[in-house]
């Protein structure tokens, strides 16, 4: 079951002053940054609220930290802003299966690591509407401290 919106990734061409944006704008203070090198990117959660499950709703801003990142291949071709939506699940590898099962495309064999010691996966843009789409299983309390 996907019981939340885990986060909206958002793409920027500098962290900082885009932190500084929601910062300034609407309060959202950073909850975690780190660098990604699988990914490609240097990443700051900003908390909006908990959910139901246990879980809570962040943005993911996104800058990339190499030429040939999916994040920087898609900000030369499209500019700033909203690059996928991320729902959180108990148990990634079944949602990704039961998904796989039903003809949508899914980027990875097995999930791997995502933010703050979560596992992803994603879903292709063209089997979704257009949307990047990524599944996230968040780390159990005690790891996502590490
Ligand atoms: C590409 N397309 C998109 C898109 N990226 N459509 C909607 N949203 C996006 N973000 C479209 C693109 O316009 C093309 O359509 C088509 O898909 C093929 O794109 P491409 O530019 O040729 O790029 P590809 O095929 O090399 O790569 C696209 C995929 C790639 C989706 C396969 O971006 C990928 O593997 N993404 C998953 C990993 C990722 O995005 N990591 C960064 C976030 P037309 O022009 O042919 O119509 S990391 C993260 O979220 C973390 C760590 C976390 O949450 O913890
Ligand atoms: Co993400």
């Amino acid at each position: 079951m996907l019981t939340r919106i885990d986060h909206i990734g958002i793409a920027c061409f500098d962290l900082d002053k885009t932190v500084e944006f929601y910062r300034a704008t609407y309060g959202f203070e950073v909850f975690h940054s780190e660098v990604n090198e699988e990914q490609g990117v240097r990443e700051a959660m900003l908390k909006i609220n908990d959910t139901s499950d246990g879980g809570a709703s962040y943005l993911q801003l996104l800058e990339p930290t190499r030429e040939d990142s999916t994040v920087a291949k898609w900000l030369a071709k499209n500019g700033e802003g909203v690059h996928h939506i991320a729902f959180g699940t108990a148990d990634v590898d079944a949602e990704a299966a039961d998904i796989r099962g039903k003809g949508v495309r899914v980027l990875y064999e097995e999930p791997r690591r995502g933010s703050m010691g979560s596992r992803i996966t994603f879903l292709h843009p063209k089997d979704c509407h257009g949307v990047l789409t990524e599944l996230v299983t968040s780390a159990p309390v005690e790891s996502s401290e590490h």
